[in-house]
């Protein structure tokens, strides 16, 4: 009984130093609108998990996640990405795109991500399916509504109905449940939240997506937004000025 005490303590112990002693998570995220929708993500799971993390700043405006040092972690030229100094086997473990760092973080902590299995792949399906389809759909969206400097009426079109049905599908998902899948937060919800939340609250878009249509998706953000670790994440305001 005693060695098996001092085993576990000797366990706790070594495992205490490791934590101790291991580098804060390095996170490449933008500089603005709190990382924009993607960058967001890892944030709030961060946040959430209560983990150690340094921001590092790609201002994708100046053309900085082509720089050669960057692109080791992000081969892909796209925040967010992380650098995990204590990864699997205590080793580093450089990560881009949001949800394989949702899925890594959850399963590093054991949190934010059910144990049991059947819920742990709903979880999935809703974040490959934000990754895979509300994120680009909403994204090419926000470049014709917002960014593009020529008018293209049929580009437009085609994305903010997609992005309209997919909101749509979101609203039935969540129907009268706090979150996504279950009754906790999980990672599903922290993927999708960074463009719902910046849709709604953008007036350039207004006239495409509105607020009634979509009534569990608002109180659902509602509720996300009062969390400490949501606000902690996104300290303005998008679109302030
Ligand atoms: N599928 C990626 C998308 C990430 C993404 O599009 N990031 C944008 C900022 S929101 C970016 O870094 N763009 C830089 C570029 O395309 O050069 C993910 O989910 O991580």
């Amino acid at each position: 009984m005693l060695s098996r005490i001092i085993k576990s303590n000797k366990i706790l112990f070594t495992k205490n130093i490791r934590t101790m002693s291991s580098k804060p998570i390095d996170l490449y995220t933008l500089p603005f609108y709190n990382g924009g929708p993607n960058g967001i993500k890892a944030s709030i799971a961060l946040e959430e998990l209560g983990l150690e993390y340094k921001t590092h700043s790609i201002d994708i405006s100046k053309n900085e996640q082509f720089a050669p040092e960057f692109l080791k972690i992000s081969p892909n030229n796209k925040i967010p990405a992380i650098v995990d100094h204590d990864g699997p086997g205590g080793k580093e473990l450089p990560l881009f795109e949001s949800g394989a760092i949702l899925v890594y973080l959850a399963e590093k902590t054991g949190k934010l991500l059910s144990q049991d299995p059947v819920e742990k792949y709903q979880i999935l399906q809703w974040v490959f399916w934000q990754v895979g389809g509300l994120g680009p759909m909403v994204g090419q969206a926000n470049h014709f509504v917002v960014y593009a400097k020529e008018d293209v009426p049929y580009a437009k079109k085609r994305y903010t109905e997609e992005a309209s049905r997919l909101f749509g599908v979101l609203d039935k998902q969540i129907g009268d449940k706090n979150f996504i899948v279950g009754n906790e937060l999980t990672i599903a919800d922290i993927a999708s939240f960074g463009w719902a939340h910046m849709t709604f609250l953008n007036p350039k878009y207004q006239e495409y997506f509105k607020k009634a249509d979509y009534p569990n998706v608002q109180r659902w953000l509602n509720t996300l937004n009062e969390r400490p670790a949501f606000k902690k994440a996104q300290p303005n305001e998008y679109f302030k000025n």
